[in-house]
């Protein structure tokens, strides 16, 4: 099988896991009903494949490494984009290589049915790469794959063909270390597995609307996203290399976005993913940041 994929862009690892449904649409609907953000509403459609393409045999996760951090200085007043949006928009890179492997399993047999997704999509992406044995969820929230790190993105193709399953018998754990629980800027990463996303830093940076001073004070430094939680965990240590971009957009000025149209903006920053929001949630941001230009810097000794 990994012939069929390795040569492709957006896939630096994939697994093929069976299609029962994940047991944890409790969990899903707890957080939908108390602290939803930009998850799609919790029904059947987020656990099971054969809700979103009945007679599913195969679930195909595929991970992609975003490029990884290292300490970037930024200047005074400048927002600072997380690694999810330093390179190309990983939907379009993981939507095109799972797309011309879908076309690769055609060609092998053209009766089979697909259903695609990466981020947006109703199906619990986590829950699935979870179910690989590929690595484990950290206490950040975040899968962590056991040779990728957890900078790692995810994407889906679920079919019809009966594809011979290669979940690992991996055993992972974060142990005793909490870096994340302690360094997450709004406290919203619990010892017991809990997140409460609507004080995360990446959430705010998202947020439409005025943010409140605490909101703001959570915000930091940050443009589009955070990374600090995984910043600091060891599990991103001695990983694999497998992201060789070189075009990365690490932080933005104001003055950057002085006078541009949404058109322009889009044409200059379209292709990242933090772009999705448009140049006013950036410009608020921005604005917070200079209004405060204080607290908030990540401490590079933590
Ligand atoms: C909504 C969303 C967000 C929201 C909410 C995040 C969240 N944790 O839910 C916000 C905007 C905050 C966000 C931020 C980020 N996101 Co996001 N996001 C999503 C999205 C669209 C849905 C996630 C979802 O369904 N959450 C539902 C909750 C319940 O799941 P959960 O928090 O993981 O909860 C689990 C545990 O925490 C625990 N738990 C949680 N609550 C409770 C309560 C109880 C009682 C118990 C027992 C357990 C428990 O059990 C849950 C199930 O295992 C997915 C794509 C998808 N379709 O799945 C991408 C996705 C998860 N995001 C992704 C990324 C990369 C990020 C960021 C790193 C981006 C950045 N640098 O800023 C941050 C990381 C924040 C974090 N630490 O999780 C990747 C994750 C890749 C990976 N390696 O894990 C995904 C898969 C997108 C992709 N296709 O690559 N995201």
């Amino acid at each position: 099988m990994e012939v069929l994929w390795q040569d492709l862009r957006g896939i630096h690892d994939l697994k093929i896991v069976s299609p029962q449904k994940l047991d944890i649409l409790p969990i899903l609907r707890h957080r939908y009903e108390t602290a939803a953000t930009f998850e799609p509403e919790a029904g059947p459609e987020r656990v099971d494949p054969g809700v979103v393409l009945p007679g599913c045999q195969s679930v195909l996760v595929a991970f992609y490494q975003l490029p990884r951090p290292q300490w970037q200085e930024m200047p005074e007043g400048a927002g600072r984009l997380a690694s999810v949006s330093w390179g190309e928009d990983y939907h379009t890179i993981l939507r095109d290589s799972l797309r011309m492997l879908q076309e690769r399993l055609e060609a092998q047999d053209p009766t089979g049915e697909f259903f695609l997704q990466v981020d947006t999509g109703p199906l619990y992406e986590r829950g699935f790469a979870q179910k690989t044995g590929a690595g484990h969820l950290g206490k950040s929230g975040n899968f962590i794959h056991h040779r990728l790190g957890s900078y790692v993105a995810l994407g889906i193709l679920c079919t019809t063909l009966e594809l011979p399953l290669d979940e690992e018998e991996g055993h992972y754990s974060c142990g005793d270390c909490s870096r994340c629980i302690q360094a997450c800027p709004g406290g919203c990463l619990h010892e017991d597995g809990t997140m409460i996303p609507t004080s995360c830093r990446s959430f705010l940076s998202q947020k439409k609307g005025m943010l409140t001073a605490k909101e703001q004070e959570i915000l930091g430094d940050a443009l589009y996203g955070c990374d600090i939680c995984q910043w600091v965990c060891p599990k991103n240590q001695g990983v694999e290399e497998k992201n060789a971009e070189e075009d990365l957009l690490h932080w933005v000025r104001s003055q950057d976005l002085e006078g541009l149209s949404n058109k322009k903006f889009r044409e200059i920053y379209g292709h990242r993913s933090g772009a999705w929001r448009g140049a006013a949630l950036w410009r608020r941001n921005l604005g917070y940041m200079e209004e405060a230009s204080g607290p908030g810097k990540i401490n590079e000794k933590c």
